[in-house]
């Protein structure tokens, strides 16, 4: 079955996602359920891809590669992904309602973080392949005449594309923009979580000129599903992923074969490292935010504080009563300020290392559950914010990426001890600085082991800078010109005179 109008639209009593496959909406012939996270109650049927959906969707994507998209200058592809980007600015309400139905977080927060960046991503790159300086060496050879090289750059083809559920659309397009600049076609996997904003982007592709084949959408879940078997499709040339760091692993074995490249953001452990010189306030406001901001679902948050000894009560006593400020609720309300969990099945994740520090002995300064919700929230995937103190570096709750709104304190009493703490452990995504000792900062910036260090600040992006983690955090570079580097191929043209 095929459709060129999104089915999402339709007022069935459950609304239906559908693929989108070579610029029109395909059904499946399985289904699975998609619920919502404040609630548990069922909100759209999701298609599921077969083998067949995933390689139709390839097809596609293939073909497109070699039509007009194929064809088009990189000033006609520019005016067309400005064109996607003010479509999703004319579309801003659709997109933000399906956002926040998916995931439940507040309006507030998709408003002014979520569907924005998904307009941006694709004007950013779309700038960036316009005023990409090009590459030149002229060279002597031994007849005297010489020669020149210049580079060229050249999409590297069909693009897998798989996402996580936390920025949904931020996290998709951030990949999507900068593949389509450099010429690629698209096949992405939106994770099971959200599957809304990715198809509903296919309307805005249509609507904005995109030829059909260059942007396609599969659902379905990871291993045996549309996961795997997108990274497993031999006529994928390249895979670009944003999850955990164990799933990065499985993808990166399976674009072994064919000897594929990835690009790979992955789980984290980021640490915030506290000094006693610091703007008090600042720091506060800047850990609150790192710490529960997107219920505590953002890969850069912090779930280890590090703070000098002389401020750690008071540290710990503000960011206590910030955390009990925090008001869970419906996500259209003015003052909703926290939403719940992804899911049910994560919320059973975050609440066995609740059970987990506690057990271990330690101090539960708030938080540690679940909070009352009124009737019609009774179901949802609500969680206390929760803040530790008493356990070490050694254990678990300081070691694994948790990934909900917790975090543990820890003192330090030196800044070669809090270093040295900092780069402990297997991640190395980012970590916040917050300090007014400029030497210091510099100094503390290039001895911990991340890829984005921020001071006196936190989640600050400049859309031009390299991102990406350390250690088991990531492999490969995106953000600005970095991200040619995967989404093209350097082709040089050596010319002997
Ligand atoms: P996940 O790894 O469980 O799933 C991510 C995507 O991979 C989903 O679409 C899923 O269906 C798919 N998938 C799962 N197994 C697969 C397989 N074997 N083959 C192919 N695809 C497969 O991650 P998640 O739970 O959706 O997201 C949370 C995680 O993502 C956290 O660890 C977080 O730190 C990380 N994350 C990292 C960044 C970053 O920039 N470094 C950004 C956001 C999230
Ligand atoms: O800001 C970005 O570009 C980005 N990739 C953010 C990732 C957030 C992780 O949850």
């Amino acid at each position: 079955m095929s459709t060129t109008n999104n089915p999402a639209d339709t007022h069935a009593s459950v609304r239906q996602i559908h693929h989108f496959i070579d610029g029109q909406y395909r059904a499946s012939e399985r289904w699975f359920d998609k619920r919502s996270p404040i609630n548990h109650a069922l909100i759209a049927q999701v298609a599921q891809a077969s083998r067949a959906d995933v390689d139709a969707a390839v097809r596609a994507a293939r073909a497109a590669l070699s039509g007009p998209w194929g064809q088009l200058s990189v000033a006609q592809r520019v005016d067309l992904l400005y064109a996607v980007a003010d479509g999703i600015n004319r579309r801003f309400d659709d997109f933000l309602q399906a956002e926040v139905a998916d995931t439940g977080k507040p309006m507030s927060l998709a408003r002014h973080i979520d569907i924005p960046r998904g307009a941006a991503n694709f004007k950013i790159f779309a700038d960036v392949v316009k005023n990409v300086p090009g590459e030149y060496f002229e060279m002597t050879t031994p007849d005297g005449a010489g020669a020149i090289n210049y580079a060229m750059r050249r999409p590297v083809g069909v693009v897998g594309v798989v996402c996580p559920w936390n920025l949904p659309l931020l996290l998709m397009t951030w990949k999507v923009g900068p593949a389509l600049a450099c010429g690629n076609t698209v096949v992405v996997k939106p994770s099971e979580e959200t599957p809304q904003t990715a198809a509903l982007l296919g309307e805005v592709m249509n609507a904005a000129g995109i030829p059909r084949g260059v942007y396609n959408v599969v659902h379905g879940f990871g291993p045996d599903s549309a996961g795997e078997f997108l990274t497993t499709h031999a006529g994928v040339n390249a895979i670009t992923f944003t999850g955990e760091t164990r799933t990065g692993a499985a993808i990166m074995k399976a674009a072994a074969d064919g000897a594929r490249p990835v690009s790979l953001e992955m789980g984290g452990k980021n640490a915030a490292i506290v000094f006693a010189d610091c703007d008090f306030d600042a720091a506060i406001e800047g850990t609150l935010r790192s710490c529960f901001v997107n219920c505590g679902q953002v890969c850069l948050g912090t779930e280890r504080v590090y703070v000098e000894r002389p401020l750690f009560e008071r540290f710990v006593a503000a960011l206590k009563e910030g955390a009990e400020r925090l008001r869970p609720g419906h996500p259209e309300a003015a003052d909703t300020s926290i939403g719940p969990l992804i899911s049910q099945e994560h919320r059973n994740k975050v609440l066995a290392y609740y059970r987990k520090a506690a057990e271990l002995g330690a101090t539960v300064v708030t938080g540690g559950g679940v909070p009352q919700m009124p009737d019609d929230l009774r179901n949802g995937a609500w969680i206390q914010p929760t803040i530790w103190i008493g356990l070490g570096d050694d254990s678990p709750i300081a070691r694994e990426e948790i990934f909900g709104p917790c975090t543990l304190i820890m003192p330090f009493d030196t800044e070669a001890e809090a270093i040295a703490r900092t780069n402990d452990n297997l991640y190395g995504l980012s970590t916040a600085i917050w300090t007014n000792n400029l030497a210091r900062a510099h100094r503390v910036a290039a001895a911990i082991e991340v890829g984005i260090a921020w001071v006196n600040s936190w989640f600050l992006r400049d859309l031009r800078t390299a991102f990406g983690g350390a250690k088991q955090s990531g492999i490969g570079r995106e953000g600005g010109v970095h991200s040619l580097e995967f989404y093209t191929e350097l082709k040089n043209v050596c010319v002997k005179l």
